[in-house]
């Protein structure tokens, strides 16, 4: 160790010429050239965060609106609001038109009826009293061949039930000049009547002292001044009808 000391002394006195002497002589060398600038060196690490800067100029207001927004969510329900004014009525539906043809239909059958009715009633072959028209054929029949004339015809034997019927009948029975049996037959009680559906009758027009057959004149008959008569059966009579 102490040998490499040495050497290096020895050669640092060699390298030197001032070496030994008081003072150095010479006259010093021009400064070299800068060098040139060398590589740039690695970023350094990041600064401490700056404060916030201050706020920027105020922008002039938009003239343009901007484009609307989406739809908001629906709201909530309202309240139920009050009953509107009831409207007018409306036009008559199907079958009310056809009603209202019926209807036209019926009124127009009607009068032809009633015209038919009074050219019947105008020659004489028939006779009205209110909704009742009363009829004959002219012929002589025991009653209850009269009864099934009269139902063969779609009506029935001649029933009077009031003053204004009973002249209706009394009308034929003098213009024919024959006696007709009545819808009136005597019941279980002798002496007493009713009609053929044995319901009590509510007019009568009987004649003096009858009816007197006392269970054996079971039928009536109209005389030719409209009085009525108990009689039998089997007598022969004017057909008088009723529809
Ligand atoms: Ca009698």
């Amino acid at each position: 160790m102490k040998q490499m000391l040495y050497v290096a002394v020895i050669v640092a006195a060699l390298s030197s010429p001032c070496l030994g002497e008081d003072k150095c002589s010479g006259v010093p060398g021009i400064p070299g050239t800068p060098g040139a600038n060398g590589m740039p060196g690695r970023d350094g690490r990041d600064g401490m965060k700056g404060d916030p800067g201050p706020p920027g100029p105020m922008c002039p207001p938009n003239t343009l609106p901007g484009a609307p927004g989406r739809d908001g969510l629906p709201g909530p329900q309202g309240p139920k609001g009050e009953p509107g004014q009831k409207g007018e009525k409306g036009e008559p539906g199907h079958l009310g038109s056809l009603d209202h043809k019926l209807h036209e239909i019926l009124g127009n059958l009607k009068q032809r009826i009633l015209g038919l009715e009074g050219v019947l009633a105008l020659k004489g072959i028939i006779h009205k009293a209110g909704n009742k028209i009363f009829v004959t054929n002219g012929k002589l029949n025991d009653f209850e061949t009269t009864l099934q004339t009269c139902n063969h015809s779609g009506g029935s034997i001649a029933t009077p039930k009031n003053d204004m019927e009973n002249n209706a009948v009394l009308d034929i029975v003098k213009e024919i000049n024959q006696y007709a049996y009545l819808g009136i037959k005597e019941s279980t009680a002798p002496g007493e009547f009713e009609y053929l559906d044995g319901t009590a009758m509510n007019y009568t027009n009987w004649r003096r002292y009858e009816p007197n057959g006392k269970g054996k004149e079971k039928c009536v008959e109209m005389h030719t001044d409209g009085g009525w008569n108990d009689k039998k059966c089997n007598q022969y009579r004017l057909v008088v009808c009723e529809f």
